[in-house]
Parts: C-alpha cells; sequence; structure tokens
C-alpha cells in the first residue's frame, strides 16, 4: 500500500509542476502557473506545453513563458527580497553576473555568487522609517504648539485693530473740531483784514495803515491770526486814540477773543494757536493710522491654515543661497531673488493655496514677479513639508522664470494613520 502512495506522489510531481519551483513569478501570479500540460501566456495569445516555461526559449509574445530566464526582452523577473521589499527586474537582468535582487535570486546560474542583504536593507529602511515617524510625531507636538500661538495672534492682532479703529474715530473727531475751528479763525482774520483795509482814504486810511504796522511785528506786509491777537491789546488807549481808532480796536477785539484767555479759551483763539502745522500733523497721524489698519485687515483677511498653524509665517522671511542667487520666501508677502552682483528681482507675490483639494494647504503660489527676459513674468510654487524646524530647503528654476522650492515646517505635519505606512515585510 506504501509502495503505490510513493509512486502515485513520484507520479504527481511529474505530471504537475510545483509552481513553488517557478523562479520570477510573484505568488499572485502563482496559479497561472499550475496547468498540468499547458501553459496559457498571460496575454492569452498562445498555449504552449508547460515544460516551455521557464526553458530559456521566449514563447510568448508578452515573455510570460520566461518569468525566471533572459530569453524573452520584455520578461521581468520578480524579485521576492524576503526581509526587504519585493520588487520587479528586467528578465535581461537574469544570470547577467550581477546581483539585482537583494536575495540573489536573478542570479541562480551558480556562475554570480550573491549574498542575501534583504535583511539589512529591511532593517536599514525600517529604522529610516521609524526615524520618520517620530519626525512626524515631534511636527504634531510642535504644530500643536504654533497652532495655539496662532489662535492667540490672531487674537492680538483683532485687538489691536480694534484699538486702531477706536483711535482713528478719535482722531477724525479731533481732526473734523480743529478744521472747524481753523474755518471760523480763518473767517476772522478775513473780517480783521477788511476793518484794517477798508478805510482806503483818508484819515481813516492812515489809521488803518498805522495800526496795520503796529499789529504786523514780522513786518512781512500780512498780518496773521496770532498777531492781530498778540496787537490788538497792546493798542493802549491813552487817551488819544481818535475816534476811527477806537472803532477799528472795538471791532477787532469784539471780533477775536484775547490772548491767554485761560480754560475758556474759545474756538477761534485755540485754533489759531494750533495753526497749520498742527492740522498737518494731525492729518499725517490719521492717515499713517488708516494705512495700519489697512495692513491689519489685510493680515486678518488671510488663510493661515484650517487651524491657524500657519500665521506664526507671517511676517517672517527664511533664505537659501544657491550657487549665485540669495532667494528669500517670505510667506504670504513675496519671493525675491538677489544675485551676488547685488540686483535683487521679484519672483512673485503671494496669490493663494494651490494644494490638492485633499491637501489644500501643501502649497503656496506667488505670481506676477518682474517679467522674464523675452518672456513671462517670474512665478514661484513653494511645497510645504514636514518636519520639525522652519526652514527653506531647496530651490529650483524647472522652467525659465519658474521657480520651485520646498519649506519645511511643523505646520505641514499631518497626524500619521498607525495602519497601512509599512513599506517593509515586517513578517521576517
Ligand atoms: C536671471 C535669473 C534667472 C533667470 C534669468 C532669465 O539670470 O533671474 O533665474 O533664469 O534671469 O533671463
Amino acid at each position: 500500500m506504501q509502495y503505490y502512495i510513493l509512486v502515485a506522489v513520484a507520479i504527481w510531481s511529474a505530471v504537475f509542476v510545483d509552481s513553488r519551483n517557478i523562479r520570477g513569478i510573484s505568488l499572485a501570479y502563482r496559479k497561472f502557473y499550475k496547468e498540468k500540460k499547458t501553459f496559457l501566456c498571460l496575454d492569452g495569445s498562445k498555449i504552449i506545453p508547460f515544460d516551455q516555461v521557464n526553458d530559456d526559449y521566449c514563447d510568448c509574445l508578452d515573455g510570460s513563458d520566461e518569468p525566471g530566464t533572459a530569453a524573452c526582452l520584455n520578461g521581468r523577473f520578480y524579485c521576492t527580497n524576503r526581509g526587504f521589499r519585493p520588487s520587479y527586474i528586467q528578465s535581461s537582468r537574469v544570470n547577467d553576473g550581477i546581483c539585482d535582487c537583494c536575495d540573489g535570486y536573478d542570479e541562480h546560474d551558480n556562475r554570480t555568487r550573491c549574498p542575501n542583504t534583504c535583511r539589512n536593507l529591511g532593517q536599514q529602511e525600517r529604522a529610516a522609517l521609524e526615524a520618520e515617524m517620530r519626525a512626524v510625531d515631534d511636527g504634531m507636538r510642535l504644530k500643536r504648539q504654533l497652532i495655539k500661538e496662532g489662535v492667540s495672534m490672531w487674537q492680538e492682532k483683532q485687538n489691536q485693530l480694534k484699538d486702531l479703529r477706536r483711535i482713528l474715530s478719535g482722531l477724525q473727531t479731533k481732526l473734523d473740531a480743529h478744521r472747524e475751528r481753523k474755518l471760523e479763525a480763518d473767517a476772522h482774520q478775513a473780517k480783521v483784514m477788511g476793518v484794517l483795509k477798508s478805510p482806503e482814504d483818508g484819515a481813516g486810511g492812515e489809521i488803518a495803515a498805522r495800526i496795520f504796522g503796529q499789529l504786523d511785528i514780522n513786518k512781512d506786509g500780512s498780518l496773521t491770526v496770532d498777531e492781530v491777537q498778540a496787537g490788538v491789546v497792546n493798542l493802549q488807549d491813552d487817551g488819544n486814540l481818535t475816534e476811527e481808532e477806537v472803532t477799528i480796536k472795538a471791532d477787532l477785539t469784539g471780533d477775536l477773543d484775547p490772548p491767554d484767555e485761560g480754560p475758556g479759551t474759545s474756538a477761534a483763539s485755540s485754533a489759531a494757536r494750533h495753526g497749520e502745522a498742527d492740522l498737518k500733523e494731525m492729518e499725517e497721524a490719521l492717515e499713517t493710522t488708516r494705512a495700519e489698519i489697512r495692513d491689519l485687515e489685510k493680515v486678518l483677511s488671510t488663510d493661515y491654515g484650517s487651524s491657524k498653524e500657519f500665521l506664526y509665517l507671517q511676517g517672517q522671511c527664511f533664505q537659501l543661497v544657491v550657487y549665485e542667487y540669495t532667494y528669500s520666501l517670505c510667506p504670504f508677502s513675496h519671493v525675491t531673488q538677489k544675485s551676488s552682483t547685488g540686483a535683487e528681482v521679484s519672483l512673485g507675490k503671494w496669490q493663494y493655496w494651490a494644494g490638492p483639494p485633499e491637501q489644500p494647504y501643501s502649497r503656496m503660489e506667488f505670481e506676477g514677479g518682474v517679467p522674464c527676459w523675452q518672456g513671462p513674468l517670474r512665478t514661484t510654487l513653494v511645497t510645504l513639508t514636514c518636519g520639525t524646524e522652519t526652514a527653506l530647503r531647496w530651490v529650483r528654476e524647472p522652467a525659465k522664470c519658474r521657480y520651485v522650492m520646498e519649506l519645511r515646517t511643523p505646520s505641514a505635519c499631518e497626524q500619521r494613520r498607525e495602519a497601512g505606512r509599512r513599506g517593509v515585510h515586517s513578517e521576517l
């Protein structure tokens, strides 16, 4: 009985080719190499006797009958690479004297000895992967911190904006009042000038001219409100003032409040004291405040990521020297290129986040830089990658005046998914 079983196994082995012995095929393909007597080329084009598989003669157009030899030009050999990751190589590399698979299975004609380096490679790759995962975890920790900072910076800027708007409205009220006072003072001045100039001829004219001369302290031929105010009280009525002089003085003092009136100083006198210079100063302060508000509104209207994780980059610039150029990236603002000869050109102004829908914050687009010689305006695309530092990693110009660069930042880190990240066999 035992004898019959042994004979049956021997016959079965002879008839059925054990696909585990077929070199150069993956586990997934083994089912196609289990024919009894024939083999169907994988492209379905031909049926050949099974003993023509891996017989070092190419029968199938797709090279599928020679997975383990170099016979077919278009064939491919599967490296199992146990301990590392499997891969395919061109069949022409089988038995060519060079070890391509780390398990050395591609050199099976015993002419070349290939040490198995898969385990080593696997260990190295696992170590690199683990280091990368640790870096992502560290990056995520930093990112959480940056989010916190971003949120409080955002709040700070909102408060700043509120304060500036309050200041602006205060300044506006002050300026309006100041302008009104100035208008009143100007009207007074015009009236004073009218009083002094009206008696054109005769004694009245002479008196007016004399009073004008007394009031015109700096002798520039014109009277300011200050001069009138300062001088009019000095027009002493020593009993010798003529009737006209008394009338003129009454006109002047009636229209203008005397100086040093104390806390009750009228609008006209206070406006006279402030004068043009104050008005200008106030207008300048108002414009500066308006500009600060505009800048802040612009900053606050920018998208800094779903949790404001990129806000910390605002106002910062990152440099990198590549050959004769120093590149400077100022996120949310602009990119420049400065040559060693000193000229600095714009490589674009901040436009928008340009990442794909699933990762919108992975790219930044800068456009509208200095025009390229006989070409388009310079543009820059920045790719953001995860890391524990914030730094410009590299800059390239793949097409003329089209720049690409990588900015490494913890804010680009994404929470790791524990499953499905293993690239290396761990079964070994
Ligand atoms: C300068 C630089 C280069 C660019 C050329 C185009 O040399 O901005 O990056 O390619 O101009 O003329």
